[in-house]
């Protein structure tokens, strides 16, 4: 066990783990199960995996000073996004087998506007990118070269985003080159991030450097609005992190966002978007990880994976905390 990964288990809370083990409903959301939103439960952040604690330390900042929701999740994704240790997000992510490194990232108000990029090279923050996407242009989504036209013309500016220890990764990929996505790989993944403001505002955001050694061009379910993120503010929010394929043919967070408009708990909304998938890819979700995080309106929140070993951060009632999710495959 890592160093890391042994301070994120410490700060995990018993609640948290009794989920791990039984794939219930916390313990301690109990009393969110209330006919309405219990004002302490406000602001909230909670964004998918243990080290994306540090991202909503970010998206805490503006909330706790009363900011908007999207500010928080676009202030919380651009953590990841500018860490070379992140494998799998913005600079220092791992290349596509070309040995190229192109991002992926979506975002959404609490209006249901949403703005997002695919296939983005040499930009550090393509969550801003999305955002610009969003609020600046007619459309809802940029790619590669067109999105880096815009990223430039926006003011972003061009750089190097594969890291030594990312092009040595490749390297030794390459003497093998076999695709075969590993199960939360270092459990630091993509970034999904939902916020509910003090004023009950919605809105997520979700950014990635994609699967590793992918093809060139491949898109994933992160920037796809409905798969790796979908709010609406009328019922709350869900974003996923795993293989995309997976998520892209179920929309998985549109499922989840659904499942919640038709009275299901966060947690198990979570839980039949993770079933439907299994069930209906039983082989390849044998070896594939896809976990789901999730919001209502009410700022109940549920997490779930097929396997064991997806995390989460949520910040809540002014406290920081990695819980480790229930599992449908749980032993
Ligand atoms: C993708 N869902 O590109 C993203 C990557 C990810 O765990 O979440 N990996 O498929």
């Amino acid at each position: 066990m890592t160093n890391t990964r042994r301070t994120f288990l410490k700060t995990t809370l018993l609640g948290g783990l009794a989920t791990a083990a039984t794939g219930c409903l916390h313990q301690e959301s109990s009393h969110k199960n209330a006919a309405s939103a219990d004002e302490k439960d406000f602001p909230m952040v909670i964004a998918t995996w243990g080290p994306n604690v540090k991202a909503t330390a970010a998206a805490w900042e503006v909330l706790s000073k009363n900011g908007r929701a999207l500010d928080a999740v676009e202030a919380g994704a651009r953590i990841p996004e500018a860490d070379p240790n992140d494998t799998s997000v913005g600079y220092g992510g791992f290349p596509d087998r070309d040995g190229v490194v192109t991002l992926d990232a979506c975002i959404m108000d609490e209006f249901g506007n949403a703005g997002s990029v695919s296939g983005l090279q040499n930009i550090m923050h393509p969550i801003s990118v999305a955002r610009r996407v969003m609020e600046k242009t007619p459309h809802v989504m940029l790619v590669a070269d067109g999105a880096l036209q815009f990223a430039l013309n926006e003011g972003f500016a061009k750089e190097n985003l594969l890291t030594q220890t990312a092009r040595e990764a490749w390297e030794k990929w390459k003497l093998t080159a076999e695709y075969k996505p590993k199960i939360n790989v270092e459990r630091h993944d993509t970034i999904g991030i939902l916020a509910l403001d003090s004023q009950h505002r919605i809105a997520g955001a979700c950014t990635t450097s994609g699967m590793a050694w992918k093809m060139h061009g491949r898109v994933g379910d992160s920037p796809i609005i409905g798969a790796g993120m979908f709010v609406d503010d009328e019922v709350g929010g869900a974003a996923a992190t795993g293989l995309g394929e997976l998520v892209l043919r179920t929309l998985g967070s549109f499922l989840v966002v659904e499942e919640m408009r038709r009275g299901a708990h966060p947690q198990e909304a979570v839980e039949t978007a993770v079933q439907r998938i299994t069930k209906k890819y039983p082989v390849e979700t044998a070896e594939a990880q896809v976990g789901f995080i999730a919001v209502d309106k009410k700022g109940r929140y549920g997490a779930y994976g097929i396997h064991p070993g997806f995390n989460y951060a949520l910040y809540q009632r002014n406290e920081n905390r990695v819980f480790e999710a229930g599992a449908l495959m749980a032993k």
